[in-house]
């Protein structure tokens, strides 16, 4: 272009010859030459504002539900409860609006008696006297019991302090009605009194909470015959999907409270085969298409607020993911015209596959982890060879599937035969055929992770993949999954190889290892033998409505034959 602006120069010579015009037309040349440049940079530009118009478009309306406390509970000791800690019946919540709210009584527990998501308020008035001094109260939200009988300071926390849900509030003049002006995410809210003038006496007239979810439809019931334990899996994942679903596929409703892609995978997976509330994921993924980098790469989450914007993250195994997401959504849809919209994402993301693929076909985990945050689950010390191969090729395969939906086979004509070159090398590197087990890393190292993703990548035979997810509970040294997120694709990888009964086992015992711990919603991170775990080493912080936990919907739903008899 540049050149050809410089020929035409020339040609105009005679009109160009005064000394202005000349400068003028040179101008206008280097600003073509820039802006075609920039436009190369800024991959997406011809589209970004379509898409982010799309996705504001598509944004739901939050149904708004105003709840009322249950009543009032006891938190308890309890080294038989999750986290050592048991809420209990303790009265009717008159016990709070017919007495005067002092040092005596400070510390009780409003129980709302369900996991909600939104603004709580509450009306004080005086019960007796004068008010001659501020009053000051503190507020704490929790998810769980052990959160409002934890103390919170000092705090050890890795992730910010300010996530754990406790107000103080200073009110100067009564009758009032405050509501506390964050978002919050609880069942519980301990009350506590920290100072009012003496001879005064105040109370509570009212506390309630305005509760809000996108989700509009209730799904329709499992079939009778189906095995309490299931149904209770399914209501409570139901309530965590519900829960998760504000004006984007939320991870946690209190923490982080923004769209990842990999929890927005699960969720729009779940919903699918539950609320149906497909706009929701179609804003999702044009949102995030959006908001990519100007390399043309996804960012791995998004806020809302106070404009849509990336986190700049890159997440390499959710980018593949995104284009999982996207051809689900087509398959189930058949929004041919959103996937066409977003194919130039996803064709851009198999540029990490082409990136780190090896001549032998192996992926270079150990670069990528360089350069990548690579990270599969919660779990410290999950070699990420192994997971990173499986989900390399699943991709390739996924985003071929996406491109056959969408007449664009043409475009990726080189797709399969790169994934069969990764799942042979996959096979020929990381299957071990002694131990019938797919290892991982310099050690070797057999992991759920590892077996899902191959198992998952369709690498080996059915019955090699059989023999190796059988194989894993009696191996003392597999490493085990971390969260919820990890065990999904190990259930996904037991009904990929017709391990029907053991896949319904293994949700039943994990996820009903929750229920019998008293979860309302499904927690971010679950590991059976320690409650206490938490990758940000503050269990009070991890979040306990967490969105990539409620894919038992999906399953329960999806496969009935397997799951509700
Ligand atoms: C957690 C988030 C989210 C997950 C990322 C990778 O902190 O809550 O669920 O997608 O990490």
């Amino acid at each position: 272009m540049f050149v050809y602006c410089i020929n035409q120069l020339y040609s105009y010579r005679m009109v160009l010859s005064r000394p202005n015009y000349r400068f003028l037309f040179l101008l206008i040349c280097t600003l073509i030459f820039l802006t075609i440049n920039l436009q190369a940079q800024n991959l997406y530009a011809p589209y970004r504002q379509s898409w982010l118009k799309k996705a504001e478009d598509l944004k739901p309306t939050l149904t708004e539900t105003i709840k009322h406390p249950v009543g009032i509970v006891k938190i308890e000791k309890d080294a038989a409860a999750f986290q050592g800690w048991k809420a209990v019946k303790s009265g009717g919540i008159e016990q709070l609006y017919n007495s005067s709210f002092n040092k005596k009584n400070s510390g009780i527990v409003v129980d709302f008696g369900e996991h909600l998501t939104g603004y709580c308020t509450f009306t004080l008035k005086t019960r007796r006297s004068d008010m001659d001094a501020p009053l000051r109260l503190k507020l704490t939200f929790g998810e769980v019991p052990s959160e409002i009988a934890t103390p919170f300071d000092p705090y050890p926390g890795h992730l910010s302090r300010a996530w754990l849900q406790d107000e103080t509030v200073t009110v100067s003049v009564l009758p009032a009605t405050i509501t506390i002006p964050r978002r919050l995410s609880f069942r519980y809210v301990k009350i506590e009194w920290l100072g009012s003038s003496s001879g005064f006496e105040f109370g509570f007239a009212d506390i309630q909470f305005k509760a809000s979810t996108s989700v509009t439809v209730t799904p329709p019931a499992l079939a009778a015959g189906t095995p309490q334990i299931i149904k209770d899996i399914d209501r409570i994942g139901l309530t965590t999907l519900k829960e998760c679903m504000q004006t984007v596929y939320e991870d946690g409703p209190k923490r982080d409270r923004r769209l990842w892609i990999g929890d927005t995978y699960l969720e729009s997976l779940a919903n699918l085969y539950s609320f149906k509330n497909n706009n929701l994921t179609k804003r999702c993924l044009y949102l995030l298409a959006g908001l990519a980098n100007d390399d043309g790469i996804l960012n791995a989450n998004a806020f809302e607020e106070p404009v849509p914007h990336a986190q700049k993250s890159r997440l390499l195994d959710y980018c593949f993911l995104y284009n999982v997401a996207l051809k689900e959504y087509v398959a189930a849809t058949g929004d041919t015209q959103t996937g066409l919209d977003l194919w130039p994402v996803a064709k851009k993301q198999l540029d990490i596959a082409k990136k780190y693929t090896g001549e032998d076909g192996m992926m270079d985990y150990i670069k990528a982890g360089k350069e990548w945050w690579v990270f599969f689950d919660w779990k410290d010390g999950l070699d990420k060879q192994a997971p990173l191969q499986g989900i390399t090729i699943y991709t390739l395969n996924q985003t071929y599937a996406l491109a056959k939906l969408l007449g664009k086979e043409s475009e990726v004509a080189e797709i399969p035969a790169l994934a069969k070159k990764l799942k042979d090398a996959a096979y020929k590197n990381l299957y071990d055929k002694k131990s019938g087990m797919f290892v991982s890393g310099a050690d070797k190292q057999v992991s759920y992770g590892g077996q899902a993703w191959m198992v998952l990548a369709g690498v080996g035979s059915k019955a090699e993949a059989q023999k190796a997810l059988r194989s894993l509970p009696t191996l003392p040294n597999a490493v085990h999954p971390g969260a919820p997120y990890m065990y999904h694709y190990y259930v996904a990888a037991l009904l990929a190889c017709d391990l029907k009964a053991e896949a319904k086992e293994a949700l039943t015992s994990y996820w009903g290892g929750m229920v019998a711990k008293g979860a309302d919603t499904f927690w971010e991170v679950y590991d059976p033998t320690d409650d206490f775990r938490s990758p940000y080493n503050f269990f009070p912080v991890n979040s306990y409505c967490h969105a990539w936990s409620c894919t038992p919907v999906y399953f329960i739903r999806k496969y009935p034959e397997v799951f509700q008899r």
